[in-house]
């Protein structure tokens, strides 16, 4: 198909998106998955639509209670006549009362509900990387009119980690008594809380969770002391150095990560958890501290996008030199530095 077809096949599919069609909706998240061809004119088509949903990011580790307590927060932002889409990454466990299969996790208690779109997204073969697919389809989803986007995604891996960076707002979500194995874990976490909902606070253990967490902020803050860097800026996770020892409490400049107790299998204390996210999104929306963290944000998406861009032209360019390079480096002929600076003023030549 030509390129003018496939932008009036993207334009034609991008309009019935931003009017709210369920169908097309589904469709567009699978071609931007999927990378079909066109997908670029259909993002393309649709990135003026985007930029008013609220993207929630909730992530934690495996069998903490994520997507319980999604179907709580669903359940409690419906109420409060928000509509609701959420992209589920690998879910390996069932929304409530639900099968665990993509399409079929809508047949849940949301499903009649023409406010809620869920949608799971498998993590496995995604070429460009996962973020950026997660990145791409809440991107739709937001252009599709969602009020909130919640993306759920297990905080293990530095691909998951990064979905979470996508988010406006992330809730990492830990259940009591994790023991030793939360250090590890939580070091990753812990710079992508917003806010902490320590679940199954029917458990033993929860108030330990708290004061867990709390230490770890504290203890976080001081190794930015020790460690002298970022003074005067803002740290993902709310830690700033020069607001101490002043913390906890956030400010303009600072957000601290609230810690609640939430038992989402009975759906206790989920208003508080709504209420503090509400709260991160306040603030990062409203303060200059806010609005400079999401501005970094597409500042990392346009350079990895140029990376990738300038890297694929060069690749193609240079085809013939880079075999030719590698060869004389191999034989120690040349040495990869000059080799490097030779390839790029070829291909600057070669422009
Ligand atoms: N006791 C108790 N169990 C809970 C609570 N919330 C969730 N669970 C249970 O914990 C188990 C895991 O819950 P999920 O919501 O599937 O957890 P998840 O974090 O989404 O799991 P993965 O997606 O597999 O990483 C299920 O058996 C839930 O019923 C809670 O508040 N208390
Ligand atoms: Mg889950």
């Amino acid at each position: 198909m030509s390129l003018d077809a496939l932008r009036t096949q993207a334009a034609a599919l991008a309009a019935r998106v931003v009017a709210g069609e369920t169908r097309s909706i589904a469709r567009a998240l699978r071609n931007v998955d999927d990378r079909v061809p066109g997908y670029l004119e259909l993002l393309k088509a649709l990135f003026p639509s985007t930029g008013k949903a609220w993207v929630v990011g909730i992530t934690g580790n495996p069998g903490a209670g994520k997507s319980t307590l999604t179907d709580r927060l669903i359940e409690a932002l419906r109420a409060d006549g928000k509509t609701v889409g959420v992209l589920a990454v690998d879910p390996s466990s069932p929304y409530t009362g639900g099968a665990i299969l993509g399409d079929r996790i809508r047949m849940t208690r949301h499903a009649n509900d023409a406010g809620v779109f869920i949608r799971s997204v498998a993590t496995r073969g995604h070429l460009g990387g996962l973020s950026r697919s997660a990145r791409d389809m809440v991107r739709v989803l937001d252009a599709a009119g969602f009020d909130v986007v919640l993306v759920e995604t297990v905080g293990v891996g530095q691909d998951e980690l990064e979905i979470t960076r996508t988010a406006h707002s992330t809730l990492v979500v830990m259940p009591p008594g994790l023991g030793d194995e939360v250090q590890a874990i939580k070091a990753g976490l812990l710079e992508t809380a917003d806010v902490f909902a320590v679940n199954k606070a029917d458990r033993d253990g929860a108030d330990a969770a708290v004061r867990d967490l709390e230490l770890m902020i504290a203890l976080g803050s001081e190794a930015l002391v020790a460690s002298g860097k970022r003074r005067g800026h803002v740290v993902h996770g709310g830690v700033k150095v020069d607001a101490l020892p002043e913390a906890p409490g956030s400010t303009p400049e600072l957000w601290t990560p609230p810690i609640h107790k939430c038992v989402a299998l009975r759906g206790e204390g989920i208003r508080e958890v709504v209420s503090a996210l509400e709260k991160h999104h306040a603030w990062v929306t409203s303060t200059e501290a806010g609005r400079e963290r999401r501005r970094g944000r597409l500042v990392e998406e346009v350079r990895e996008a140029l990376r990738e861009t300038l890297i694929d032209a060069a690749t193609v360019a240079l085809a013939k030199e880079l075999d030719e390079t590698v060869s004389a480096v191999e034989a120690r002929a040349l040495d990869p530095y000059t080799a490097t600076e030779q390839l790029l003023e070829r291909f600057r030549a070669s422009g």
